[in-house]
């Protein structure tokens, strides 16, 4: 039997390895937190990217080409990939897909909470591949180096199909800025509804952030929400210009000292309703969610019957 001398040394050389930059495998020993903050911080990421998946499929049926379409469609596909490499990089602490996805639908998991707001034109459609693909890559960069190594090798892969789909979303952005009037005032709607949700992507301010100085002492997480924060607002500045559409934030303003961009404030009351639940969309969100999976439960049953004729283990299949 461990005991808590022998814990304390194996956690002292726990973090020696982390301040070495070694990556953690899932074999190797971790404090008993370093495993729960993981499976909390993965599966709600995993959580994102599936029902991210929602208010893009929203619109493939009224894409306006056929080009905008299949774009459109691979891009929401990669987005179910993403879901499933992070759901693997879950596991493999030891937490099953079914019981992740169980505490989803409970209520019990989150999800990022962009993803509770409606797509209501095509210019929004832009908006999520510009500003919140666009957010979720500068975090997703940092992460790329996050201790855990099944989850920063996971995040070089999704770095790569994201940087696409910010493109894409761009692309659409450029043209609506560049079109008739109306759609030029659809490109603004869109970025003046997407642009502050995108910036609450980033998490509550580092102060007020509940598990950021741990995350940060094991490199789960490499920046902190407000820096990540920072540097979106910073790169997306010039993005709105080019565009020639006008910055949502009044606050804006370059500060030469901090060599950064000063803005006004995200409001955090409207943040914290749509965590907890109340944002436009949360309700519909989870029945979708939880409708798609009882009317996939045909396939999980016969996946799992396919294995267990062929004399593999017989397992729930999430
Ligand atoms: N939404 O202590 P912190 C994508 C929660 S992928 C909802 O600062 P942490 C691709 C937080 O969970 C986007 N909840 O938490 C795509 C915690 O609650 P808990 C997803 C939020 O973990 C594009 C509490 O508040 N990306 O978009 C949010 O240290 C287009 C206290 O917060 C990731 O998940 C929020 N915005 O930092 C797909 C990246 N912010 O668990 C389709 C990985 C905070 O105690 C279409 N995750 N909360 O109940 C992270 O980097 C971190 O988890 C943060 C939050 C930075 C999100």
């Amino acid at each position: 039997m461990k005991t808590s001398a022998d814990e304390q040394e194996l956690e002292r050389r726990f973090q020696q390895r982390i301040e070495d930059e070694q990556k953690i495998e899932p074999k190797d020993w971790m404090p008993a937190a370093y495993r729960k903050n993981l499976i909390r911080q993965i599966s709600q990421h995993a959580h994102s990217e599936v029902i991210g998946m929602q208010p893009e499929g929203n619109f493939l049926t009224r894409a306006p080409s056929l080009r905008r379409k299949a774009v459109l469609l691979s891009k929401i596909q990669d987005e179910a990939g993403h879901g499933l490499y992070l759901y693997s990089a879950a596991e493999t602490l030891g937490t099953p897909r079914s019981e992740l996805i169980a505490a989803l639908q409970a209520g019990e998991a989150k999800y990022a909470s962009i993803f509770n707001y409606p797509t209501q034109t095509w210019g929004d459609v832009g908006a999520i591949g510009w500003l919140v693909d666009g957010a979720a890559i500068v975090n997703q960069i940092s992460l790329q180096r996050t201790s855990y190594g099944p989850y920063a090798r996971g995040m070089v892969r999704i770095c790569k199909e994201e940087s696409f789909h910010q493109r894409q979303g761009y692309e659409i952005m450029i043209a609506l800025a560049h079109g008739s009037a109306e759609q030029r005032e659809m490109a603004q709607d869109s970025l003046n509804r997407f642009y502050w949700p995108a910036l609450m992507m980033f998490g509550p301010h580092d102060r007020e952030s509940a598990h950021s100085a741990r995350s940060m002492q094991w490199k789960i997480k490499r920046e902190t929400n407000d820096d990540l924060r920072q540097k979106f607002i910073d790169q997306t500045v010039p993005q709105i210009a080019f565009l020639g559409l006008e910055h949502p934030d009044s606050g804006i303003r370059w500060n030469e000292e901090r060599q950064h961009y000063d803005h006004g404030e995200i409001d955090w009351n409207e943040f914290y309703a749509v965590i907890n639940g109340n944002g436009h969309c949360n309700r519909q969100r989870m029945e979708h969610h939880i409708r798609a999976h009882e009317e996939g439960a045909w396939v999980r049953d016969a996946i799992a019957a396919h294995r267990e004729k062929r004399g593999g283990r017989k397992q729930q299949v999430a």
